[in-house]
């Protein structure tokens, strides 16, 4: 039969398993990347497993998200991260050399390798032709330390790109047809592989930008192929050396083909609260919009704001608009600055912030109550601007900066013809920001101020649970929903104790004295729970509150691998009768639990208030039931043979 790319890639890296979909399959990971905000969790865990040095091909660390730095908590995360990477054989990207996913793309990024990320946008680096996956912190600590990674094979989609854009059609309008048509959980269990006459038409930032919002889809990952153009844009990141030629073999099969004629597509926007709620743009045109953001790992390249800049030239943003952008990486701050583009955007009036997540993540510039505000970044969730009742779209740069001139959501072809930008023929390329390993990591001094705090660790589970079912939820549910990010909140992360008071407080403000009430408590969600972030922390703040399985109607992949790790048990709903019978406050009772799972494909659960019982499904791999078994993944690994050498 002949390969995928991704098959072939998937195979030429497989440890164990069988590239059967659906089957348990362990890779080798030859690239590992994590940033700030889930890195001091990942590099605590690395260091619980006392390796001397990574055992990777490399292992990046970059700080992004966490910039704001309004107490010591951020700074003191920074510094310990920068002598983890030191003594660990880990190269270092310092506060303001960019966003990982861009950075990684420019300088790190490998045709044809894997690379593991402790973000869930990790796939991003796919542009470039690699099996590149998000995972928790853990999973990628665990990568550091030599050992593999172990997914669900997924199915795999050919996503055939025929035609060329329209004008003023972007990649961006290319990922939110998909979502139109496929949904936020259209991507679970899934590889989009990209194919086609149309994919030639795509630059690598494109292609990126494709790959990015491949997460939104719930997808395990999203590539491209590797031609000339990815050749290309290794030549200018004076890296052509690491490219190779890679694609399907001919008439390769696949699970599933979607077609897009991109010649057919029109400027989209994604509506508020979710990346899938997407209308054309001449759908919602004319809406009254207060401020517009330009940046993150999803648009923020070279072409993007130079792209941005053209349309701004020799005008200003209109007076009931703010815009702000933020350059993806320092590579593309330093071009657009020499190639002029950046005091077009000065004199255009737009607040331009350092090369970082920003407000992607609520890291600064809230919209003010109620505000529309239009964005050039992958998610939307209620409340992750950091202003609860917000508005946000998201949309293709070129969507935000015709908006913004115009202070209204503007459809770009109704501004003339669109932009061509030339790219440069040489790129300034400077690794400056980037701190390589110590050559002499023993003399190393790992640097850990006050908010850095031991990892808590989970008991193993006991033979039975009981306790009360404190939260029942819809579909949906995010990790920005579970434990939200922010600008107050997101320093925490190096501190359980203390985030943990946060968790779910944005549904229900009582859940952490509730559930430190209960001592032992359950969740329940409905389909997709725990969508969007790679963050572990919305696993380990619950665990640390006791939550001992949160029952669902499905899982997001990464949140469920999460609980797994955490030693909470991920079960589903057998029917939709089952989620509707049970009611917050109920008291739930696993009474076999731990001989459920060993023995059976479902765990009983007897709701004690309902007098009723049911029995849900674990779905465990056998590997996974020893780890929840366990406690978690670190209980796990330390029960086992020591890793060799
Ligand atoms: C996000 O976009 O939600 C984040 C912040 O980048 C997260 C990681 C985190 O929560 O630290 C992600 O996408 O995984
Ligand atoms: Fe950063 Fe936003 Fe990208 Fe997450 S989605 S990595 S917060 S820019």
């Amino acid at each position: 039969m002949a390969k995928s790319l991704a098959q072939k890639i998937i195979e030429s890296h497989l440890v164990s398993g069988e590239t059967v979909a659906g089957e348990e399959i362990a890779i080798s990971i030859d690239q590992t990347l994590t940033q700030d905000a889930t890195g001091t969790m990942a590099y605590l865990q690395f260091e619980a497993m006392q390796v001397p040095r990574v055992r990777t091909k490399l292992s990046v660390s970059y700080v992004d998200h966490n910039t704001l730095q309004t107490g010591f908590e951020n700074a003191d995360d920074h510094a310990f991260l920068q002598s983890i990477a030191a003594r660990y054989g880990i190269h270092f990207s310092r506060p303001g050399n960019g966003i990982c996913h861009q950075v990684h793309l420019e300088r790190f990024g490998v045709p044809g390798q894997t690379l593991l990320g402790s973000d869930s946008h990790t796939p991003t680096a796919g542009g470039l032709g690699m099996i590149a996956i998000g995972a928790g912190g853990l999973d990628v600590a665990v990568a550091m330390a030599g050992q593999p990674f172990y997914l669900t094979m997924p199915e795999i989609v050919l996503v055939r790109l025929t035609g060329k854009l329209g004008p003023w059609v972007v990649a961006k309008d290319v990922i939110f047809e998909l979502l139109r048509r496929l949904t936020v959980k259209g991507g679970t269990g899934k590889v989009m592989e990209y194919d086609g006459p149309g994919v030639a038409e795509l630059s690598v930032p494109e292609r990126a930008t494709i790959t990015n919002m491949g997460a939104e889809l719930g997808a395990t990952c999203s590539l491209f192929p590797s031609d000339e153009v990815t050749r290309e844009f290794l030549r200018l990141q004076k890296r052509e050396d690491a490219w190779a030629a890679l694609t399907a073999e001919e008439d390769a099969e696949y699970d599933e083909v979607v077609e897009i004629a991109m010649g057919e597509l029109e400027p989209m926007v994604a509506c508020p609260s979710n990346p899938d709620k997407v209308a054309k743009v001449t759908e919602v045109a004319g809406t009254k919009v207060v401020q517009v953001c330009i940046g993150s790992c999803t648009n923020s390249s070279y072409k993007d704001l130079v792209t941005v800049a053209e349309m701004l030239k020799g005008k200003t943003v209109h007076p009931g608009v703010s815009l702000t952008i933020s350059p993806g990486s320092r590579q593309v701050f330093e071009n657009i600055a020499r190639q002029g583009a950046l005091a077009d955007l000065v004199r255009a009036g737009a607040r331009i912030l350092e090369s970082a997540c920003g407000p992607c993540i609520g890291m600064g510039q809230a919209p003010p109550t109620g505000g529309v505000s239009v964005r050039s970044f992958n998610r939307n969730f209620p409340g992750r601007s950091g202003t609860k009742d917000d508005q946000a779209y998201l949309a293709s740069p070129e969507v935000c900066a015709a908006t913004a001139l115009r202070g209204e959501i503007t459809d770009p072809r109704t501004l003339g013809d669109p932009i061509q930008v030339r790219m440069p023929v040489e790129f300034v390329v400077d690794d400056g920001m980037i701190v390589p390993p110590s050559d002499e990591p023993e003399m190393v001094e790992i640097r850990r101020g006050p908010n850095i705090k031991p990892l808590p660790l989970n008991q193993p589970m006991p033979e039975s649970m009981s306790g009360e079912l404190l939260l029942k939820l819809g579909d949906n549910v995010t990790t920005d929903d579970i434990l939200p990010a922010g600008s107050k909140i997101l320093p925490l992360r190096s501190n359980i104790p203390a985030i943990s008071e946060y968790t779910f407080s944005r549904v229900d403000a009582s859940f952490f004295e509730r559930a430190k009430e209960a001592g032992m408590s359950f969740v329940v969600g409905g389909g997709n729970y725990g969508q969007g972030s790679s963050r572990e922390h919305a696993a380990l703040a619950p665990m640390y509150l006791g939550v001992k399985a949160v029952i669902a109607k499905s899982f997001a992949r990464i949140h469920r691998a999460n609980l797994v790790n955490f030693g909470i048990l991920p079960l589903t709903f057998a029917s939709d009768a089952d989620y509707d019978s049970v009611q917050q406050g109920d008291r739930l009772e696993l009474p076999d639990v731990r001989q459920d799972i060993e023995a059976k494909a479902q765990v009983g659960v007897v709701n004690v208030t309902q007098g009723k019982e049911l029995a849900a499904e674990h779905g465990l791999t056998d590997r996974q039931k020893e780890i929840v078994l366990a406690g978690g993944l670190l209980n796990y690994i330390r029960c086992e043979p020591a890793a060799d050498g």
